[in-house]
């Protein structure tokens, strides 16, 4: 009983240890340094360079189409059957349902909807797949996150080869509160320049709360440095300050049908999953980079049990952090 106690006291006692002058200080430059240009991709991403370099993926117009528009934007969105054409949607939808079937998730769900469950920070949100998760060589799920056609994309974005860092089911329960957490504008603090992705499994319309975002806010763009993000702490403006800086067709509202894919930048200005009428259901996949914050490193909720992508491909690296069925 004393030891879960005394390590929630130590959590929060370093978390305002490093609020503190001068150590803040140090705390900021440790973080700053780590995220520099020549830190983070020289030296922290070394191996991660290489092993791209050794995999070059060749992109069909499609994915280069993808690339340049993350390069250039932050974001790019497109549908499931465009980036797989002859392959079925329907075996993401199946497995959803079956996961949705579990009582448990169900339970999840009801309490969420009455009001929310008091330890969730994220009230709003249902995570259907509870940690340590273990994935079988035939998730659908976990084939699609470790695809090639996709880490050839996001490898192209970075230049390097990236790790899956965190995957889930989310479950978004429509309630008519004000907006909090991620529902707000926000940019992650996780690494320099990272890539998530997005898989909506129902339709997301206005009252879904559709994933938003300003582009050209991410590290390559012309906006990073406006609401500029301050590592290792997640960037939240006031109330209404995005809207005052960028006008309405400056912000992207990504509503779109099932089996919509988006690919962004979320170093970049978004927000998403204010849902008020229907409920949202998406796949996400984060994918960081091996100079991520370490704290984020550590928040891997993924586990396989057989799961195996060829040895030297971007998915082996891209599961380099993966836990393993002991
Ligand atoms: O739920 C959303 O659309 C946004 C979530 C978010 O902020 C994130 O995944 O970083
Ligand atoms: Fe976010």
């Amino acid at each position: 009983m004393i030891i879960p106690q005394f390590k929630y006291f130590i959590a929060h006692f370093w978390g305002y240890f490093w609020k503190i002058p001068p150590f803040s200080f140090l705390y900021r430059t440790y973080y700053s340094l780590r995220l520099s240009w020549p830190v983070w991709f020289y030296v922290l991403n070394r191996n991660a360079r290489e092993c791209y370099r050794k995999n070059l993926p060749k992109l069909d117009d499609l994915q280069e189409r993808v690339a340049g528009e993350l390069a250039r934007t932050g974001i790019s969105v497109l549908h499931f059957d465009d980036l797989f054409p002859g392959m079925s949607f329907s075996i993401f939808q199946e497995n959803l349902q079956r996961t949705m079937r579990e009582p448990e998730n169900q339970k999840r769900i009801e309490e969420q909807k009455k009001g929310g469950v008091a330890a969730t920070k994220k009230y709003y949100l249902v995570e259907l797949w509870q940690k340590p998760f273990y994935f079988d060589p035939d998730n659908p799920f976990m084939r699609l996150a470790t695809n090639e056609r996709i880490l050839g994309v996001i490898g192209r974005y970075l230049n390097m080869a990236c790790c899956l860092s965190y995957m889930n089911l989310w479950y978004t329960v429509p309630m008519e509160k004000t907006a909090n957490y991620s529902q707000r504008w926000h940019r992650d603090p996780d690494d320099r320049r990272l890539v998530k992705m997005f898989l909506y499994l129902t339709d997301v319309h206005e009252g879904a709360g559709p994933f938003h975002y300003v582009p050209g806010s991410h590290d390559p763009g012309p906006y990073r440095r406006v609401i500029s993000s301050k590592p290792p702490y997640s960037t939240y403006p006031k109330e209404g300050e995005v809207e005052k800086l960028f006008s309405k067709d400056k912000i992207r509202t990504c509503t779109g049908r099932a089996g919509t894919i988006i690919f962004c930048d979320t170093k970049g200005l978004h927000k998403g999953g204010h849902a008020t009428k229907d409920p949202r259901i998406l796949f996400n996949a984060v994918y960081l980079t091996e100079g991520a914050i370490p704290a984020e490193k550590k928040k891997l909720n993924y586990y396989l049990n057989g799961f195996k992508a060829r040895a030297g491909s971007l998915g082996e690296h891209a599961l380099k952090w993966a836990g393993k069925k002991s």
